[in-house]
């Protein structure tokens, strides 16, 4: 049976799950472990990644049974309707080992394979951000808006690294040449919380490459709700070649940088 959602109860239901593992997770950060590695020795999990995601999966089909869910640890549970659920329990999982700040919860609702709805939890920060599609983005409520497009040499952009040493090398290669051009880097360590960044105007650009769908699907939503291009290369849609969120003008002058 094709069980009809809007956006606005999908989105209702991607905060509220979201949220309850965001508690548990900021509850349980203090003297948490790796649990595991995954593709490499510095790419980690914690119990609390896989038990976040058991939470969240078990909500979501708990209130939408029939559903599918793509999480970062347990992979794809398939389901009979539309709706798809894209999670990552804890995107920043070194930053969250570290006891860090920047770490998210973030759930997106896919109908036939378009995000609709987005939720991105900063525990440490305090902010929940939001969006439907076609309704607007939003942080804790307040309506989000990009910065103006600056400059490619006024640009403080974001940018992320992977966790294989070959991957790390073409990366340094790609900042050697961004760098000298553009304001500043900062790498935050969490591609939701970098995305959520250049919506709400605290960094201008973001890139990245080798990143998951589940990463950046919440994220991308609310960029773009929040009036940011989010794309991979040549107009593609974003991929693991290439994540690139700046407002338009900035957008172009850093895609022909990086392309
Ligand atoms: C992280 C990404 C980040 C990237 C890190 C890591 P994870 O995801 O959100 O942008 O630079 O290397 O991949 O592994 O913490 O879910």
């Amino acid at each position: 049976m094709t069980v009809v959602a809007r956006p606005e109860e999908l989105l209702a239901l991607a905060v509220d799950v979201a949220g309850e593992a965001g508690r548990v997770a900021l509850e349980s950060q203090d003297g948490i472990d790796v649990l595991d590695t995954k593709s490499s020795p510095t790419d980690v999990v914690t119990e609390m990644d896989r038990r976040c995601e058991e939470m969240i999966r078990e909500r979501l089909l708990q209130e939408r049974p029939g559903d599918s869910v793509l999480g970062e640890e347990s992979g794809t549970d398939s389901g009979t309707n539309s709706v798809r659920w894209i999670v990552d329990p804890i995107d920043g999982t070194v930053n969250y080992l570290y006891g860090r700040e920047d770490w998210a919860v973030s759930v997106a609702a896919e109908v036939a394979g378009d995000v609709v709805a987005g939720a991105v939890v900063v525990p440490r920060h305090g902010d929940i951000y939001t969006a439907a599609r076609g309704a607007g983005a939003a942080c804790n409520g307040q309506p989000l808006r990009a910065a103006q497009p600056v400059r490619l040499d006024r640009a403080l952009v974001a940018t992320g690294f992977g966790y294989s040493a070959a991957r790390r090398a073409q990366q340094a290669e790609v900042l050697r040449a961004v760098l000298p051009q553009v304001r500043d880097i900062r790498r935050g360590g969490a591609a939701a919380v970098d995305l959520c960044s250049v919506a709400r105007g605290r960094a201008d650009a973001y890139y990245e490459r080798g990143l998951n769908h589940w990463d950046w699907a919440a994220a991308a939503l609310i960029a773009r709700e929040a009036g940011v291009r989010v794309e991979g290369l040549h107009h593609a849609p974003p991929d693991s070649e290439l994540l690139l969120a700046a407002p338009p003008v900035l957008f172009e002058e850093l895609h022909d940088l990086l392309a």
